[in-house]
């Protein structure tokens, strides 16, 4: 019994002091966002009461009941002044589920509440969930757009490995209580699919990235846009998707790409967060990148700079997927702040920041990938060309 008290007591204590650790900023960036010192969520954040069970009659040796594996891959919004994230929490059973973290700031101090999200189910029953998106539609609701994954019903006996990706689609006014409405109808199957903020010609706008199968995208050729008429039975009617940001062969998004969070309205255009992926000896290369659409067609593709925005970094590079940084939330704050939440290697989350007009600037002033590098090295000349002449001036 002392024992148990005292192992309780440290490991309480631990759990607090990491939860409201103070984060600080890198400042040492490239000008276009900084990066947090401190991961702002791992594992490690979720409550010690749901890990242990917390009574000595029925764990003596305060064991772990329920272990949790990682929290990554965050839906974010701003709620009643508070930053949340609608986080990946999964078990080390490897299911995944959402469950809500507030922090104060956006920076630090993140709290798990008390329960997980409880998922309302259809009529097919979800194995996993995964990677919301959050978006305040001006319909009023919330929405959470996810992907539900589901064994393949055609797959062949014996392979317990293949899988079906589909839009799940919830929502709510509060982020406690869900709504769910039916699955995405969709010809292909779907994964990184959000919901646009905004009514299109009076009907609900996707992002989708229609793939062949549940890992490859194959011929899906990249981000989509789809426009559906009733978002509580959402269907895809057939041949109306097409894609509005192409993967290109030897880029950051030859393999595959995904939007983030729903894109922020900003006044050069809507600014997009996205992910690219790409193959080598390592295995599959995940990171970020941004691109901007007309303000009166969203699916109108007006800047791509070239390159990734962030890539992994140091601890960022190893996790249980190993060289991935993902991201599927963002909050553009009233004064222009952006907090760009961010996941690595589907281990934990992070948080970096920069501004409305620092990315709309590197959105519409980066140079593009002109696909070869003897362009590569025309565009880095003629940045020296410039600088040269500026700096013979002064
Ligand atoms: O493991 C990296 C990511 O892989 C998937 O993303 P995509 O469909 O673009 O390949 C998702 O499972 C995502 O959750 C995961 O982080």
């Amino acid at each position: 019994m002392d024992n148990f008290k005292i192992r309780l007591g440290k490991l309480t204590a631990d759990h607090e002091e990491l939860i409201t650790r103070t984060n600080r900023k890198v400042t040492t960036g490239n000008g276009i966002f900084e990066r947090y010192e401190y991961p702002v969520l791992t594992a490690a954040h979720t409550p010690l009461s749901w890990r242990y069970d917390l009574n000595p009659d029925t764990n003596p040796n305060l064991m772990e009941r329920f272990g949790i594996n990682a929290a990554f891959n965050a839906g974010a919004m701003k709620l009643d002044g508070k930053y949340l994230l609608a986080v990946r929490v999964e078990g080390y059973d490897r299911k995944s589920f959402f469950a809500i973290a507030e922090s104060p700031n956006g920076v630090d101090n993140f709290r798990f509440r008390d329960y997980p999200v409880t998922m309302p189910e259809t009529d097919d029953p979800d194995i996993n969930v995964y990677d919301m998106r959050l978006t305040r539609h001006e319909d009023g609701w919330i929405y959470g757009v996810f992907c539900t994954e589901r064994k393949d019903p055609d797959a062949a006996p014996g392979d317990l490995s293949s899988a079906v990706a589909a839009a799940g689609i919830a929502r709510t006014h509060d982020l406690v209580t869900w709504e769910r409405l039916p699955d995405l109808v969709s010809a292909s199957q779907q994964r990184n699919v959000v919901l646009h903020p905004e009514f299109v010609n009076g009907m609900y706008a996707l992002y989708t990235r229609p793939q062949d199968g549940f890992i490859d995208a194959g011929s899906g050729g990249g981000i989509g846009w789809a426009l559906v008429k009733d978002i509580a039975h959402a269907v895809i009617e057939p041949g109306t998707e097409k894609i509005i940001n192409h993967r290109y062969y030897h880029t950051i998004k030859e393999l595959k790409n995904g939007e983030g969070p729903h894109p922020i309205k900003t006044p050069a255009g809507w600014l997009h967060l996205a992910h690219g992926v790409r193959g080598c000896a390592a295995g599959l290369r995940y990171v970020l990148y941004l691109y901007m659409t007309a303000l009166d067609d969203p699916s109108e593709m007006i800047a791509e700079p070239g390159g990734y925005l962030m890539a992994p970094v140091d601890e960022e590079r190893i996790g249980d997927v190993s060289n991935v940084l993902f991201s599927n939330g963002w909050i553009a704050d009233e004064d222009g702040t952006v907090f760009i939440y961010y996941a690595s290697s589907d281990t934990r989350m992070h948080v970096a920041v920069s501004s409305v007009d620092r990315l709309a600037d590197y959105c519409m002033n980066t140079p593009a990938d002109r696909l070869r590098s003897a362009e590569s090295v025309k565009t880095l000349n003629a940045i020296i060309d410039r600088n040269r002449q500026y700096l013979a001036g002064q």
